[in-house]
């Protein structure tokens, strides 16, 4: 099949990373992830969605959670609380480890693609596992009730219930994607867009200097598979998002978000007969539900056999 680009967020996306990691020779696949939930925290630098890419990959993800490492524990968060701080965000102990790495060398000066490369290469893992960027360009959602919250503050500390007024990705556009993403989109044979929120996962990606036009100006398959099945998210804020903004949970409502990035798109079976794509657009269903670890090397194989059909028609 070729060169594979995925761009994801956080569990969703790492679910199909998964799949297509197990489905296809992981040399010929590049993880593009979504940085704009990294957040500064304790003094340590953390980055959830990589994270989130990085254990999954290499089987060390709590798999209750979808996020975090298994069977972890909680006894520096546990002794902090005896201070009497407010730790709303949940840091197991093992994962600490990754962040007070990832903040030393952060602080050595060395780019976080290359801290990416050393954290993901000791943990086996045999794919390229790419930040979207090397600058910092935090995700800040306006909100009705409470103002101005960082990503982290809105998604765990208030649970996404906050009513979103509008979405900023600080910095973005004059921030550059990291340079092996701009070598990995200029060398691929397809992207795919995971199953992530469109707004809080993907657009922070997209919103990078140059990303879309470089997007676009590939002649080659650039497909999204939904990330909503019957006008609800498998998990998350997407469709209480999606009526935020003023926006019908339907597949046509993702397809005109995407615009001219996307030529293709997996809709998810149960909603094949209320979907219908512009001429510009290939669609094609299949089950898109990734509960098992079954499924989601059955849906890689779906998407990379439509990628050979695609390039022999
Ligand atoms: N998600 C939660 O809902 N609650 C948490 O306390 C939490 C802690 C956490 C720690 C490390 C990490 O890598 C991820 C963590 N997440 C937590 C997940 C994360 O907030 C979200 O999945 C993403 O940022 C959204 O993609």
């Amino acid at each position: 099949m070729g060169k594979i680009v995925l761009l994801v967020g956080g569990v969703g996306g790492a679910k199909l990373a998964y799949g297509l990691y197990h489905t296809m020779p992981p040399e010929d696949l590049t993880v593009i992830v979504n940085t704009g939930d990294d957040f500064w925290h304790h003094g340590l630098r953390i980055c959830p969605d990589l994270d989130t890419v990085m254990y999954t990959l290499s089987g060390l993800v709590d798999k209750t959670n979808g996020w975090g490492v298994a069977n972890d524990t909680t006894h520096a968060l546990d002794a902090m609380r005896r201070y009497n701080s407010d730790e709303w965000f949940r840091l197991g102990d093992k994962d600490i480890a990754t962040h007070l790495l990832r903040t030393q060398w952060w602080h050595e000066g060395i780019t976080l693609s290359e801290i990416t490369r050393r954290l993901a290469s000791a943990l086996g893992i045999s794919c390229t596992l790419l930040p979207m960027t090397n600058g910092e360009v935090p995700t800040i959602v306006h909100t009705q009730e409470y103002g101005t919250l960082g990503f982290q503050e809105y998604f765990v500390k208030h649970r996404w219930q906050p009513t979103i007024t509008s979405l900023e990705y600080l910095g973005a556009d004059e921030t550059n994607p990291a340079p092996a993403v701009i070598r990995a989109i200029e060398s691929a044979d397809a992207v795919i867009i995971a199953p992530s929120n469109p707004w809080l996962s993907v657009r922070p990606i997209l919103s990078l200097h140059g990303m879309t036009d470089l997007l676009i100006s590939r002649d080659m398959p650039r497909i999204v598979v939904t990330p909503l099945i019957q006008g609800n998210a498998v998990k998350g804020p997407t469709a209480k998002l999606m009526g935020e903004l003023g926006l019908s949970t339907t597949p046509t409502s993702i397809m005109t978000y995407y615009g001219a990035v996307i030529n293709g798109f997996l809709g998810d079976s149960r909603d094949e007969s209320v979907t219908s794509a512009p001429e510009s657009v290939q669609i094609r269903f299949a089950d898109t539900f990734m509960d098992s670890d079954e499924k989601r090397i059955t849906l890689s194989k779906y998407i990379l056999q439509w990628l050979t059909d695609w390039n022999a028609s």
